[in-house]
């Protein structure tokens, strides 16, 4: 916690960066990174294609993030939904995990980044599961940004499960206090991390699509037209820097 705690007081002071990033950095920013089928599209590339690209903006914005002080990156990954889609892209996709990995891996340890996943990872395949836990433990002991990876995940279920283990708890007697927000926001698969400070979508859609329901009760959203394969550290900037318009115009009320 205090770990947590130096981190967003040294984002929150001013971690200057060109001319903008004046005010406090979103402590946690989530994204929907929606729009790779598009990229792809325009190009004639096949979807995988788009997916391929949008897997190095991950690393790209998983590296800028990092530099301005971010405490945690939530992105959304794959969800439950996703399963519905041709098999041989559910496929293609349960491949991105090792190749992000077996690439990346090494510079996330030396960016001192931990690896988290949040979603029902019992319906993974095997090869993918791997790769994900190897990823979680082997960046355990990093005291940087946490990179929480959003993977099979649905906000519906999570509140759904986190109702039924609250119920199994009251029967087995290990709950017995009213229900707050904190204690609920405990059986949350998010449990752990302070919420969103900033949500960001892409590709022009303008909805949640199941995503983190309860933990953004409170958060700024910012959407853009920008195709997440296209995404880069200057839209980052944009979207931070709305961020801090909006709060400035909040607290000088
Ligand atoms: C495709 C754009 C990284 C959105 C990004 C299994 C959809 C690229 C990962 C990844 C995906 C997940 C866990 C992990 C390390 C990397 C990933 C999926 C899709 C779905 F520990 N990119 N990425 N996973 N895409």
């Amino acid at each position: 916690m205090l770990r947590i705690l130096k981190r967003w007081l040294a984002g929150s002071r001013t971690k200057t960066s060109g001319e903008l990033l004046e005010g406090p950095i979103p402590f946690h920013i989530a994204i929907i990174m929606d729009g790779n089928g598009r990229w792809a599209k325009k190009r004639a590339l096949p979807r995988s294609a788009g997916h391929h690209e949008g897997m190095k903006v991950v690393r790209r914005v998983t590296k800028h993030a990092n530099s301005l002080g971010v405490g945690i990156l939530t992105v959304y990954a794959f969800s439950t939904e996703n399963w519905k889609r041709p098999k041989d892209e559910v496929s293609y996709l349960m491949k991105l995990p090792a190749e992000f990995l077996n690439t990346f891996l090494p510079e996330l340890i030396e960016e001192n980044v931990q690896v988290r996943i949040m979603g029902d990872k019992s319906m993974l395949p095997k090869h993918t599961l791997d790769a994900v836990e190897r990823a979680v433990n082997d960046t355990s002991q990093n005291s940087g940004m946490i990179l929480n990876f959003a993977l099979n995940y649905g906000s519906r279920s999570e509140i759904l499960g986190a109702v039924q283990r609250i119920v199994d708890d009251y029967k087995n007697e290990h709950l017995q206090k009213d229900i707050t927000e904190e204690i609920f926001a405990d059986y949350l698969m998010s449990n752990k991390l302070k919420d969103p400070d900033l949500l960001i979508r892409t590709s022009g859609e303008m909805r949640l699509s199941n995503f983190m329901l309860w933990q953004l009760a409170y958060t700024e959203f910012w959407f853009t037209d920008v195709l997440w394969p296209d995404f880069n550290e200057k839209h980052l900037h944009e979207a931070i820097s709305a961020y801090q318009k909006r709060g400035r115009r909040f607290g000088g009320i």
